[in-house]
């Protein structure tokens, strides 16, 4: 069953020419009065929403990895995740991501339905790499300077592209050393984790050479993100115009999927992009 799910987001990387995935944040502050069992249930008809506009995965996260957030315990994000991922996969046929970079959470979230991992800290953390070598799902590695606290205060690079690239080849050979199979990796430059604006252009720009140096799909999440408001002054609830021109970049430059939180505008944007190249 697991297995069969896994096969989804397989085929879908080999065969559709890119991937949308939808975001969904399992936080208090993210539905409304900060009670455990509203925001569940509201994550989970958020998701069900998204699934009706065309996501093709569904990306659950339950601590915030914006710059400048706390950190929450394991049972918190367990207890905000698990019962997410759990009616999800009852109800709906739409791959699952679950975005953590703790193992605890990665193993309980598989055991529940999640059939992806989305780690932020491109599986760094004690343990995980081992984990995911035994659980044999589909990966996402995003690269990031620093730490959430504390990453924006002073990113530093001598050259972004250059130092984000070799940290995909360190941490590729670090799976293959552990048995993780290349065909179940996808890639992320972490647009806005530990960089400048002009940090984000540069890689933004750069998505093709990320393409042929490494083989695997690239993943780009830049939905609504600050690099927005640094470059058009935008604020946060004026950002979708932005968001769906730099997907439409993104997955023109050969990003194979692209987390959003607009399913809906990204899905016409992108599918008729698509249309035009493709039919
Ligand atoms: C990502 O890029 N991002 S969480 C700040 C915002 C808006 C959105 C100020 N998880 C990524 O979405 N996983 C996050 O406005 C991610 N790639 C992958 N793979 C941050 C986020 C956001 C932050």
């Amino acid at each position: 069953m697991t297995e069969l799910r896994h096969e989804k987001i397989r085929r879908g990387l080999c065969g559709k020419p890119s991937l949308i995935m939808g975001i969904v944040n399992v936080t208090p502050d993210s539905f409304s009065d900060g009670g455990q069992f509203s925001s569940i249930d509201g994550a989970v008809s958020h998701a069900l929403a998204l699934v009706k506009e065309g996501a093709d995965i569904l990306d659950v996260g339950g601590e915030s990895t914006r710059p400048g957030a706390d950190e929450v315990s394991i049972q918190q994000e367990l207890d905000r995740v698990i019962p997410v991922i759990e009616r999800l996969s009852a109800e709906s046929d739409t791959p699952i991501s679950i975005d953590t970079y703790k193992p605890e959470v990665m193993q309980a979230a598989v055991s529940a339905g999640a059939q992806m991992i989305n780690d932020v800290y491109g599986l760094r953390a004690e343990g995980a790499v081992e984990l995911v070598s035994k659980l044999k799902v589909p990966v996402c590695l995003m690269h990031m300077q620093g730490q959430p606290k504390t990453m924006q205060a002073e990113p530093t690079y001598q050259d972004v592209v250059t130092e984000v690239l070799a940290f995909f080849d360190e941490r590729l050979r670090e799976c293959s050393d552990h048995g993780i199979d290349a065909g179940d990796i996808m890639l992320d430059p972490g647009i806005g984790f530990g960089k400048t604006l002009a940090h984000n252009l540069l890689l933004l720009r750069h998505v093709p050479q990320m393409v042929n140096h490494t083989g695997c799909p690239i993943l780009i999440g830049v939905s609504r993100k600050s690099l927005i408001e640094q470059q058009l002054g935008r604020d946060l609830s004026q950002r979708l115009p932005a968001s769906i021109g730099l997907a439409v970049q993104s997955v023109l430059s050969g990003a194979k999927i692209v987390r959003v939180h607009d399913v809906r505008a990204t899905y016409d944007a992108v599918r008729m992009v698509e249309a035009v190249r493709y039919s």
